[in-house]
């Protein structure tokens, strides 16, 4: 790990943005599962069944479950040592750090991080289809909660397949364009554009580094691959990088 810390360091330099991008793999540790290991999210919930806008247009009830029972597991579950070590990474590295995530959860901010881009979208909150206003929502939603403003019915604050995810104009691009350091965390690489996010920082230059129960040498992208839970990974990595920047 005092390599993979120094060589970090180095890519980051003085003032280099340094952005980290998470995926279910950094919640698997506080007992939220992935998509797409075994027992994962999608075997029992096929994606076209309850994460695409025709399959809440065909059966919103299936729809409205699926995030229901999400929701209620995420009242019970906490942040993790990994959640909690990118905090120390933001403290770091301060306003050139960026935390993007694919997660819905909000346990990056329950562990502290101060600004989370989440492009996929949030459980806790809940859009209006006919004003778009967006509200904090952290019980049960179904057909027959309508929107305050326009009375319009209210669907999961969340993007599904086909749709377009958040922050693609401005933040992401602004986290990503002369990116020094890249992080990937838990995460499978198989949703785009999410997943090519890595290949533009390595395409300018940038130093990716992969962090994964299950890292893939084959992928050119990722120079330094971490291996190992991110909850055991992370705080260790974290500790050196304090550790070399005399913190
Ligand atoms: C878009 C919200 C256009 C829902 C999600 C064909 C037809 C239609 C579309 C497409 C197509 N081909 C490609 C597409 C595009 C599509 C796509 O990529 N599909 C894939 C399936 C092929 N993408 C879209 O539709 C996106 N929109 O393209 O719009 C567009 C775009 C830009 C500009 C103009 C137009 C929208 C995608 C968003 C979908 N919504 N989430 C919900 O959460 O319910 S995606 C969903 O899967 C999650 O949000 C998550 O982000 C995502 C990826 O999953 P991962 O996070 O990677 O989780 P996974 O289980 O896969 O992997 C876990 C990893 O963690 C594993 O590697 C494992 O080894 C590791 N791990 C496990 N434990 C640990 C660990 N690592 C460390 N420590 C541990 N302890
Ligand atoms: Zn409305």
């Amino acid at each position: 790990m005092k390599d993979a810390a120094q060589r970090i360091l180095e890519a980051a330099g003085q003032g280099g943005r340094v952005t980290v991008i998470t995926g279910a793999g950094i919640s698997a540790e506080s007992g939220i599962s992935t998509f797409r290991d075994s027992g994962g999210l999608w075997e029992e919930n096929p994606i076209e069944e309850v994460a695409t806008p025709e399959a809440f247009a065909a059966n919103p009830s299936r729809v409205y479950d699926f995030y229901n029972a999400r929701r209620a597991q995420l009242g019970t579950v906490e942040p993790n040592e990994g959640h909690r070590a990118l905090v120390r990474l933001e403290r770091l590295f301060g306003e050139r750090f960026s935390l993007i995530t694919q997660n819905v959860d909000d346990l990056h901010e329950r562990a502290g991080a101060g600004r989370v881009l989440h492009m996929h979208g949030e459980l806790y909150k809940a859009r209006c289809v006919d004003c778009a206003g967006v509200v904090e929502w952290k019980e049960e939603l179904s057909l027959a909660d309508a929107c305050g403003s326009c009375s319009g019915r209210m669907r999961p604050h969340i993007v599904w397949f086909g749709e377009i995810p958040f922050h693609l104009e401005k933040d992401i691009p602004a986290a990503c364009n002369g990116c020094r350091v890249f992080f990937s965390i838990g995460t499978s690489g198989v949703v785009y554009p999410a997943a090519g996010l890595a290949g533009l920082v390595h395409a300018a230059g940038g130093l990716c580094v992969e962090v994964n129960l299950e890292t893939s040498p084959g992928n050119p992208v990722f120079e330094l691959q971490l291996e190992g839970p991110a909850g055991e990974v992370l705080p260790a990595l974290a500790d050196e990088l304090e550790s070399q920047s005399g913190c």
